[in-house]
């Protein structure tokens, strides 16, 4: 079966009783037992059937099998939010005195988790320009377990070579992550590119109506084994029902969604590239976009996000930002619906300002996902946004 027929189709709970065509939503937090011996086999595990939703649920299971099938991988974890993916993953896979590596342009809350959070359990980390191979080999540790990366990263749209991340990082022996909420498996499938683990904020494409925050782990058994049980389970960062079944109900559109999206941000991205008022655009389906031969070999498609910079700075683009009509001023990416914000005082204002920089997120910097609205009501939204500079 090709994609968009396991988009609908995969991991679907058919329902005997009633025999409903749509999943329902079994809005429960707890599952009755026939008898004791019943309930003691499914907590003892001889028994797979349902206890009580933090420790698994019809709906939030059925989105986490669809997730699996679509990115071609053993299985999948639903959870709260993209951030408890994150947090959770972390977590189940490293213990104190273990050391990860992390790219250092991560969407603001990845960082924020490592930095406040993670690092003050024992667990020792460093940013690395990934793309800088002998400063990536450099940063290998006897103890480092994990290669946290995010490709493209949020929001520079920078992008890392994943089959050859993949390889460095198992000859070190450690397990890489990729988050792939930019992407999704439509047109990136980071475990058939070499990695074990990937990651998604499900809030974004993969749910794509702006009504749901969630998350989303893929890949290796053995790992979402680790990360469930005791990690997720207890920690406590599952989905609930009926967020899960929104989610499965959006992704079924995953792909026509995602091909609309790549042909508004396309055509975006090239109204911004010859527009006189913009210095740079970053979408890695430009010709000019630095690494477009690897977006070419890894991507299927070239997304929705695109980042640019203005010449007149900061101060042309918050003329721009604050007098849009289409797009809403507002962080969060991958709807229906067109958003434009500001990295470095919105969603990356948790990196200190010097690693900021660093790292490519500058003040100038501003971000758009593209919608899937009519583009030429998009660009002349822009256009009449520009006249005002
Ligand atoms: N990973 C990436 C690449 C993200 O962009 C985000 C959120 C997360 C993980 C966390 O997911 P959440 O917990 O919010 O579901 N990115 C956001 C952004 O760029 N604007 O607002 C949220």
């Amino acid at each position: 079966m090709k994609f968009n027929t396991k988009a609908i189709h995969g991991g679907k709970i058919h329902e005997k009783q009633f025999g409903a065509h749509a999943t329902p939503i079994y809005q429960t937090s707890t599952f009755v037992f026939e008898n004791c011996k019943q309930g003691g086999d499914r907590f003892a595990g001889r028994d797979n059937g349902y206890k009580y939703t933090r420790l698994g649920n019809p709906n939030t299971n059925e989105i986490s099998a669809k997730m699996a099938i679509l990115d071609e991988t053993d299985a999948g974890l639903y959870t709260s939010t993209g951030m408890s993916a994150i947090s959770t993953a972390l977590m189940g896979l490293m213990q104190a005195g273990d050391h990860f590596i992390c790219s250092d342009c991560v969407y603001g809350g990845t960082y924020a988790v490592i930095d406040k959070v993670i690092t003050n359990y024992g667990i020792d980390m460093d940013y690395v320009k990934i793309n800088d191979e002998e400063k990536l080999l450099n940063a290998f540790k006897e103890n480092t377990k994990v290669v946290y990366i995010e490709t493209p990263a949020n929001p520079t749209l920078e992008l890392i070579d994943v089959k050859r991340i993949a390889k460095i990082a198992h000859e070190k022996g450690a397990i890489l992550i990729v988050d792939n909420t930019f992407m999704t498996p439509y047109l990136q499938k980071p475990m058939l590119l070499g990695a074990d683990l990937a990651i998604y904020s499900v809030t974004k494409y993969i749910n794509g109506h702006g009504d749901v925050v969630g998350g989303i782990i893929t890949g290796k058994q053995e790992y979402i084994n680790r990360i469930n049980n005791p990690h997720l389970l207890n920690l406590g960062g599952t989905g609930s029902p009926f967020d899960s079944w929104l989610v499965s109900r959006g992704i079924k559109t995953l792909g026509v969604r995602m091909d609309r999206h790549c042909a508004n941000a396309m055509a975006v991205a090239t109204y911004l590239e010859n527009h006189p008022k913009v210095k740079t655009v970053y979408y890695p389906g430009l010709e000019s976009f630095p690494q477009h031969d690897l977006a070419k070999e890894q991507m299927e498609g070239f997304g929705g996000m695109i980042s640019f910079e203005l010449i007149g700075g900061f101060d042309d683009a918050q003329t721009l930002l604050d007098n849009l009509k289409v797009f809403s001023l507002a962080v969060s990416l991958g709807g229906v619906d067109s958003l434009i914000q500001h990295p470095a005082s919105m969603t990356h204002a948790a990196i200190p300002e010097p690693e900021r920089i660093k790292a490519g997120i500058t003040n100038e910097l501003v971000r758009v996902s593209v919608g899937i609205e009519d583009v030429e009501d998009l660009i002349e939204d822009l256009d009449k946004g520009f006249q005002l500079i």
